[in-house]
This record gives C-alpha cells, sequence and structure tokens, in this order.
C-alpha cells in the first residue's frame, strides 16, 4: 500500500500557496475566464436606457455580490486569526504517542483564531467577555484542534444548557439590546438559576474579561481530556497556553472608551505585531494526573467548573507556539476555519466531562450550517496538511476529484481499498475505558459543590483585583431593571464573599445580606495577574511633542525606549514634520484627534518651544486620562508643567527628578499599571 502521509515541516503554508491568487497587474476576466472589457458601466437599450439582461457581467458581478455573506458564529462571531508553528520542548512519549509531542525541537504548523463570545461580527473587541483561544496543529497524522478559551472553567456543567446560556447572554430578543454585553436582565436571570456558574463568574466579573491584547492571555482547554501513551497507559490532562508577555488587562473606564475609539483594537494589535516582526509568542504547559488519582482531589477532575489549582498539580511546560504570518484573506482563512474539538490524533482521547460530550457533536453540526455543506474540510485553511482517504462522496462545493469506480466498503473491486488502518499502523483507536451504568438524566453528586473554588478565585485576588470584581459586579447589576434578580445575584454572590456582596448591594440599592461568606481559606497564586511576567516589549508610548523639542533630551530617551522594546508613537496637533532644536526631524504619528490616551500603554510628555494654547490643553487632557488608568507617565524637562498636580504620585516620573530617567522610565512601562493610585 502506498504511504501518502510524508509532509514536511512548511507543508501548511506550501498548501496554501496552491491556493493564493494574487490580482495584481492582470486583467480582469469573469469567473469563465472571459476578458472584460467595461466594468463601469452596464449594457443599456441606448445612453439614457435601461440595463439589459444581457449583460451576463453585470449578473455575474452582482449574484456574487449578493451571496458574500455566510451566517456569522452563533457565539464567537467576532474574531482574528494567525499562522504560527508549534515547536517542542519536551518528549511527551511517556505519557502520549501523539507524533507532534514525540520529538524535541519538532515543528507543527498551526493557525490560532481569538475571539469574543457574544458579541456579533462588527462588534466592539473590548466587551466584557470569555476570549477564544482555538488552535489548530496541522499534525501529520491529521489536525488537532485545542478549542479552548482564556479562562480555564465554564458556565454550565452539561452541554444540553449550552443554548439556554447563549440566548441568555445574547441582546435580548424583543428589542435587540445590549450587544456584545453580560450587563442585562437575562443573562443576569440565567446566572441566578444556574448556580454553577458562580466560578466563571468570579472570572467573568475580573480583569481576565478585558485583555490588554490577544498577546497578553492566557489560555485553557478547560475540560479534561486524556493522554494515551504507545503501551495504552492512560492519564488525564488538562492544557494552557502561558503567554511569554505575561497576561494583563485595562480597566474598565478604558475597555469602555477603546470599544468607541477603536473598536478593532485587538485585532490591530495582533496584525501589527506580527507585521512589525514582534510574534506573539505562548508556551503550552499540561497538568497531568494519573488514573489513578482520579477521585484524589476535593473536586471532580471531570467538572469544567473546576480548575486544578496548579500549586496542587503542577503545569509541565512542553513547547512553544510562535504566531508568525498574518492571514493573506481574512474571509477564506478566519471566516472559514471549522475548528471542532473532537478532531483529535492517536494519543489524545476525551474524558467524559458532560461539556465536553456536548461540544464534540455541536461543531460539526454548526459547521454545516456555516459553512453549507458537508465539505468544509477542502477548504484550504481546514486541509490536513497529510492526504485524506474515504468513501464519503458529493455534497454542496465538493472539490476532489475521486477517481474510480468504487465508493463503498467492503469491496473486491479495488481491494477492499482505502482501507482500515490498525492501530499500528496510525488507526485512532478509542481508548477502552472501562464503563457501567444505568441510562439516567441526572448530575453526579459530584459536581454539585458551586462555590468552594468561586472563593478560593476571590481569595487568589489582589486588593486591586478585589475592586475591579466589585466595580464589574455594580456595573453589571446596574444596567439590570429587575430588583429581583439583582437581589437574587447579591445573595448568591454572599456564599462567596459577604463584603463583596454587601458592597454590591450598597451601590446598587438592594438589601444587603446579613449571612454568608466561607470559611475556605485556599487560594491559588497563580491566578492573580499581578503575580506574572511583566515586560516592556511592545508597549505603546504616546509622545506628546511639539516644533522646538529639547532634541538632545528628547532622542537618548527614545533610543533606551526603542532599545528596551517599546514602541513610542510622536502625537502632536497636525500631521506633518517636527522639528527639534538642533534641525532633527520627527514624523508625525497621529494627531490628538486620533491619537486617545486609552489607545497606548504609557504617555510621554515632551512638548517643545513652539507649542501653542491648544496643544498644551490637548496634551494635559491626554495625560490626566492616562492618569486615572493608572498608567505610567514620563516628563522631559519642558513636559513637566503637565504633571505638577501628579509629581508625588506612584509611576509619574520627570526627567527633572529621576537621574537615569529613560531606564527609570522604561522599568514603569514595564510595570503595566501603578493601582497603588486606586488603593492607597
Ligand atoms: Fe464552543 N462553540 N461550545 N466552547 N467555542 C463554538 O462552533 C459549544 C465551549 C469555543 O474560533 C461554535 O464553529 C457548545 C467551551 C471557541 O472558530 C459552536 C458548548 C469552550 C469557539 C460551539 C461550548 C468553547 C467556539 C460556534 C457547550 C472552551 C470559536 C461556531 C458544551 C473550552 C472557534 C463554531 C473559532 C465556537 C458550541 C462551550 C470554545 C456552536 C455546545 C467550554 C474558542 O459549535
Amino acid at each position: 500500500m502506498s504511504d501518502d502521509r510524508k509532509v514536511n515541516k512548511n507543508s501548511k503554508n506550501e498548501q496554501l500557496n496552491m491556493y493564493r491568487v494574487d490580482d495584481k497587474d492582470k486583467k480582469m476576466t469573469t469567473n469563465q475566464g472571459l476578458k472584460v472589457s467595461e466594468d463601469a458601466f452596464s449594457l443599456k437599450a441606448g445612453e439614457r436606457g435601461p440595463t439589459l439582461m444581457e449583460d451576463f457581467h453585470f449578473r455575474e458581478k452582482m449574484t456574487h455580490f449578493d451571496h458574500e455573506r455566510i451566517p456569522e458564529r452563533v457565539v464567537h462571531a467576532r474574531g482574528y486569526a494567525a499562522h504560527g508553528e508549534f515547536e517542542l520542548y519536551e518528549s511527551m512519549k511517556k505519557y502520549t504517542k501523539a507524533k507532534f509531542l514525540q520529538e524535541p525541537g519538532s515543528k507543527t504548523p498551526v493557525f490560532v483564531r481569538f475571539s469574543t463570545v457574544a458579541g456579533s461580527r462588527g462588534s466592539g473587541e473590548l466587551a466584557r467577555d470569555v476570549r477564544g483561544f482555538a488552535t489548530k496543529f496541522y499534525t501529520e497524522e491529521g489536525n488537532y484542534d485545542l478549542v479552548g478559551n482564556n479562562m480555564p472553567v465554564f458556565f454550565i456543567q452539561d452541554a444540553i444548557k449550552f443554548p439556554d446560556l447563549v440566548h441568555a447572554v445574547k441582546p435580548e430578543p424583543h428589542n435587540e439590546i445590549p450587544q456584545a454585553a453580560t450587563a442585562h436582565d437575562t443573562f443576569w436571570d440565567f446566572v441566578a438559576n444556574n448556580q454553577e456558574s458562580a466560578h466563571m463568574i468570579m472570572w467573568a466579573m475580573s480583569d481576565r474579561a478585558i485583555p490588554r491584547s490577544f498577546r497578553m492571555m492566557e489560555g485553557f482547554g478547560v475540560h479534561t481530556f486524556r493522554f494515551v501513551n504507545e503501551e495504552g497507559q492512560a492519564y488525564f490532562v488538562k492544557f494552557h497556553w502561558k503567554p511569554t508577555l505575561g497576561a494583563h488587562s485595562v480597566v474598565w473606564d478604558e475597555a469602555q472608551k477603546i470599544n468607541g475609539k477603536n473598536p478593532d483594537f485587538h485585532r490591530a494589535d495582533l496584525y501589527e505585531s506580527i507585521d512589525n516582526g514582534d510574534f506573539p509568542e505562548y508556551e503550552l504547559g499540561v497538568q497531568i494526573i494519573d488514573e489513578a488519582d482520579e477521585f484524589k482531589f476535593d473536586f471532580d477532575i471531570l467538572d469544567p467548573t473546576k480548575i486544578w489549582p496548579e500549586e496542587e498539580v503542577p503545569v509541565k511546560i512542553i513547547g512553544k507556539m510562535t504566531l508568525n504570518r498574518n492571514v493573506d484573506n481574512v474571509f477564506a482563512e478566519t471566516e472559514q476555519v471549522a475548528f471542532h474539538p473532537g478532531s483529535v490524533v492517536p494519543g489524545i482521547d476525551f474524558s467524559n466531562d458532560p461539556l465536553l460530550q456536548g461540544r464534540l457533536f455541536s461543531y460539526t453540526d454548526t459547521q454545516l450550517f456555516r459553512l453549507g455543506g458537508p465539505n468544509f474540510h477542502e477548504l484550504p485553511i481546514n486541509r490536513p496538511v497529510c492526504p485524506f482517504h474515504n468513501n464519503q462522496r458529493d455534497g454542496y462545493g465538493r472539490q476532489t476529484i475521486n477517481k474510480g469506480q468504487v465508493s463503498y466498503h467492503n469491496n473486491s473491486l479495488a481491494a477492499n481499498t482505502p482501507e482500515t488502518a490498525k492501530e499500528d499502523e496510525g488507526g485512532y483507536v478509542h481508548y477502552q475505558e472501562k464503563m457501567e451504568g444505568r441510562k439516567v438524566r441526572a448530575r453526579s453528586n459530584s459536581f454539585k459543590d458551586h462555590f468552594s473554588q468561586a472563593v478560593m478565585f476571590w481569595n487568589s485576588m489582589s486588593d486591586v483585583e478585589k475592586e475591579h470584581i466589585k466595580d464589574a459586579f455594580s456595573f453589571e447589576l446596574g444596567m439590570v431593571q429587575s430588583k429581583s434578580i439583582q437581589q437574587q445575584i447579591v445573595d448568591m454572590f454572599a456564599n462567596v464573599d459577604l463584603e463583596l456582596a454587601k458592597t454590591i448591594a450598597g451601590n446598587i440599592g438592594v438589601t444587603e445580606p446579613q449571612s454568608g461568606g466561607s470559611s475556605i481559606t485556599k487560594s491559588s497564586p497563580a491566578l492573580s495577574q499581578e503575580n506574572m511576567t511583566k515586560k516592556p516589549n511592545t508597549r505603546k508610548v504616546a509622545v506628546l511633542i511639539g516644533d522646538g523639542f529639547e532634541e538632545k533630551e528628547v532622542k537618548s530617551v527614545l533610543d533606551v525606549l526603542k532599545s528596551g522594546g517599546v514602541q513610542p508613537e510622536i502625537i502632536s496637533e497636525k500631521l506633518g514634520r517636527l522639528e527639534g532644536t538642533d534641525g532633527l526631524q520627527l514624523e508625525v504619528d497621529h494627531t490628538f484627534l486620533t491619537g486617545e490616551s486609552v489607545l497606548f500603554d504609557a504617555v510621554y510628555a515632551v512638548g517643545g518651544a513652539n507649542i501653542n494654547d491648544k496643544f498644551c490643553e490637548d496634551a494635559q487632557y491626554f495625560i490626566n486620562e492616562a492618569f486615572a488608568h493608572f498608567k505610567p507617565i514620563g516628563a522631559s524637562q519642558s513636559g513637566d508643567k503637565w504633571v505638577k498636580n501628579i509629581i508625588d504620585k506612584p509611576g509619574v516620573i520627570t526627567s527633572n527628578n529621576t537621574k537615569s530617567f529613560a531606564s527609570t522610565f522604561v522599568e514603569a512601562i514595564a510595570s503595566h499599571r501603578y493601582w497603588s493610585r486606586q488603593v492607597s
């Protein structure tokens, strides 16, 4: 039998090349290949007469346009994606026979799509929401999809509730309000009536729901999966992505403003970073539990509303994914990509998590509708890099031209081929888990503790993260109309922390719960973003600068910023060039109209000898807003007039009062935010 499954490292890109078309410098043709002589005037009966049916070019152009849209994803509609590669650090041979996890140094092409969940395709990207983090590994054994989120737990424990959850979170059906938001009655009504959501709600109310960048968020497979090794031995496994830049967030006021100023903020950040060669990187981590230890924990390891605390089950880092290539065409790749948690390779298997089990049905079903038939695996972005052979035939949009007479199994006309593969030939064999039980519509008692880990999450937050959670609840419930729902939620979260519940009750004007709280003191430091890597790399600094700037000082600061990996962008009253004291010219990137403070990580206030009052006003506004969002602010000698009132506050640095100003400023930028302005 021929072995046509050998693939090379760049095969996905090479495969895509077969489909890439560059229309530049070409003659225009119809879809039948006929050269077109006129594209601006339809064919008419006389110059002022009616358009003729005969105009096949007009009809083809218009018909194609009329059919350009496909249904958006029912959830995760707003997304953005990039290509990259995964490199293995350490062999996982002991735990799994998956080929792409065997050889240290081996590389596998990947495609990753990030998304928000609730909003429609055109919604703002800074919504308070979960982020999808879906990865397709194009392995030589077929596609493996790790379809995860940026939060490690989920709202519900059984997939049968998913349509209810999604109906509740989507805009309310009678008026289609609000878009991309959980801050409304039906969502919170669902929460109050489905207390299993408590842990996930704590995550959704935390800073994790408003990430600074797709490049700065963790990813989680959420469910418990199985690794199976060559000997047939199985382990429970959870997957983690850890961004090398650390996980960071914006503040809520900023998120809302960014949605107005630049609703494409996250996609632009990803696109530009890859374009600039600042490739986003995420390390892959696995938590592994021996089968024998399945019942050793104080939670059920199959419950998707529970994490395995990293302090109890360490995350083993096994490789790194680098996103290094933007898509060529968003529709063809990002929109048409079809993920499925059931796309696995030998060595990776499922657990009985009832949420996962339901997903295994839903994803194919949704693709059939969204991509218009059963041949979506033939779309260039979805094709595995290894060949595929079976007896499936026909259907809308079929591209493969299957040769021969036989399209059934078993057969003798084609010597019973395509033939099934034995396990030692790479055939996928489901893990032979021993099963027993009665058919019941029920949930295990071991899934019924809904609050212990919500409390652990709360215990693990820093003071400022707790403040943000209180504010988030107060905002969300402040938008809810029903007093009864507000009260039910406050009472529900009294089970997590009494003071949290009382604060929310006070803010939204409902009765403070008198009892509640928890005796659980367990915490998991790994859950706080405050404890994560902080780096200056790729942070954007707004340089507020005008004509006649102090050249020597500015140039040396900009050099240090750049060598620290920081990206300064020049902001002034008008576009064009600015001139320094000794003739140095700087090109302006944005005016105060297009370059708002919420779009930057820090500000460097410079000014110049020839600025006007308007510049001063705009700069002051810019700096005040950055200060209110806890951002580092650096001021040059001439810029220090704008920081007079805040000069003694944390994270405000001037070249007048700091010796090694530039490097101190870079450190300040690395620290992300100066929360002590809020809590002190
Ligand atoms: Fe999904 N989910 N989901 N989901 N999900 C979809 O598939 C579904 C769940 C996730 O960028 C849909 O192609 C059910 C958990 C991501 O294309 C749909 C349940 C997690 C994406 C679907 C869940 C996810 C989706 C909509 C409850 C994290 C976007 C369009 C059991 C582990 C993938 C589509 C992309 C998309 C169903 C719960 C992640 C309808 C039934 C838990 C990242 O099939």
